[in-house]
């Protein structure tokens, strides 16, 4: 189920059967995942959860040592009933919150929604770097670019979403939806 994981848990076996007879070698081949060349456009399509439809997420890659992650997607509400998303979570750490990045003052603030986010009926609510966030914190294997990152949002009315957010490179600050280069 978690792409990331099975990834780390074929290269620790290839590690460990590095050394190992070359029959056994041999028997690593063959039923490993082929990624081939990461399509993000592709991965991120979009999910319908009851009135909601939600599209173009996505996280970004950490640099070694970095402990704090941060995901962005699109949620357009079609329903005439007001939704709200209450919670967050991911394996990848227990501390997952919603936050919010504003300037105030001329200095850029961040804080948690304790309210959650509100999706109002009928509107589109963008999350985005300088602006709502999901917030990854206490991360202890950083994201790398090509990972897949499970992340399930909680709606008070559309209930539980799950994702699998695509981990682009280090410092993007846009989903890229024109394969335009960077
Ligand atoms: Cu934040």
């Amino acid at each position: 189920m978690f792409a990331p994981r099975s990834v780390i848990a074929a290269a620790m076996f290839a590690a460990a059967t590095a050394f190992a007879p070359a029959t056994f070698a041999d028997d690593s081949h063959g039923h490993g995942h082929d990624h081939g060349k990461m399509d993000h456009g592709d991965k991120a399509k979009p999910v319908m959860a009851g009135d909601l439809h939600i599209s173009g997420y996505w996280t970004r890659a950490m640099l070694p040592g970095q402990k704090v992650g941060g995901g962005y997607l699109v949620i357009t509400n079609n329903g005439s009933d007001h939704d709200r998303m209450v919670a967050i979570s991911t394996p990848h750490t227990d501390r997952a919150e919603i936050h919010e990045m504003k300037m105030v003052d001329d200095v850029m603030k961040m804080r948690e929604l304790e309210d959650g986010l509100h999706v109002p009926a009928g509107e589109t609510v963008v999350l985005e770097p300088g602006g709502y966030h999901l917030m990854f914190m206490a991360v202890t294997t950083p994201f790398k670019e090509g990972d897949m990152v499970p992340v399930t949002l909680t709606f008070e009315k559309a209930g539980d979403v799950e994702l699998m957010l695509p981990v682009m490179a280090a410092g993007t600050k846009k989903m890229d939806h024109g394969g335009h280069s960077h």
